[in-house]
């Protein structure tokens, strides 16, 4: 089994409000259906996510009552753009079925402490496709907090053991810093100790960006993680099957 992260700066456009990049995601599902290891899906929240998480501080957790129209409004997106990455995977014959990560994770000061992995165990053995999400959940000390994607992704590597783990990103991979500064190097292949040397920054997310990321990343220590361009042709399929296009981490 394969753990995918569909970027939610790849899947959307971050420069306007619920605005689905619907080629991505297209291209990312039709290398999914041609893919035949089990595969479990979680997308960011992109454009879907962010900017309303961070309107009403979702992120912060509960402070005031007028964040809980932010929490029921985040929900309500996040679900939307499930249901368009559901719709186009189910149109190229991905046996898709969309989990809700907000009602089987609980946090506490923002990290899962507490799971109910069966649902998710039991598509994995019927041989479905979960499709899980960043989304707000219940926070045992906060009241609510946003749960990353990254986490959702770092956590299930550690209780469901993958055979490796790959991240689609809206650039081609790992940098040496920043990526739009001239001076930026692609990494191609780096091991989870050298991963402290990397300065990624945290901005743009309420989940830290690609600082968020690499934390999360140094939590899967010990299985492969990839990092690729999901705008690039045939990238998850060359990842699958051991030809990384990007950056492997190891
Ligand atoms: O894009 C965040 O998930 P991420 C989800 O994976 C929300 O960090 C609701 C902002």
């Amino acid at each position: 089994m394969i753990i995918v992260k569909l970027g939610g700066s790849a899947v959307t456009d971050k420069s306007k409000d619920f605005t689905p990049r619907l080629e991505v995601i297209e291209n990312a599902a039709k290398q999914i259906s041609s893919i035949s290891e089990q595969i479990l899906l979680v997308h960011g929240g992109g454009s879907y996510g962010h900017p309303l998480a961070r309107e009403y501080s979702l992120h912060e957790g509960f402070s005031h009552s007028s964040q809980l129209s932010g929490v029921s409004q985040t929900r309500y997106s996040m679900t939307q753009l499930n249901q368009i990455i559901l719709s186009i995977l189910l149109r190229h014959g991905v046996k898709a079925v969309s989990v809700q990560p907000s009602a089987c994770f609980v946090c506490t000061n923002k990290r899962i402490s507490h799971r109910f992995l069966e649902p998710i165990e039991g598509l994995l053995t019927l041989g479905c496709t979960p499709v899980l999400y960043g989304d707000v959940v219940t926070d045992q000390e906060m009241g609510f907090c946003i749960l990353s994607g990254d986490q959702i992704v770092s956590h299930l590597a550690g209780a469901l053991s993958p055979r490796k783990v790959i991240f689609g990103l809206e650039v081609d991979g790992l940098y040496t810093e920043d990526p739009r500064n001239e001076s930026a190097r692609l990494v191609k292949d780096i091991t989870f100790a050298d991963l402290k040397s990397i300065s990624a920054g945290e901005v743009g997310d309420v989940t830290k960006g690609m600082k968020g990321k690499l934390q999360e990343i140094t939590e899967i220590c010990g299985i492969e993680v990839d990092l690729i361009n999901l705008m690039g042709e045939e990238t998850l399929v060359k990842a699958v099957s051991g030809e990384v296009d990007g950056t492997r981490i190891h």
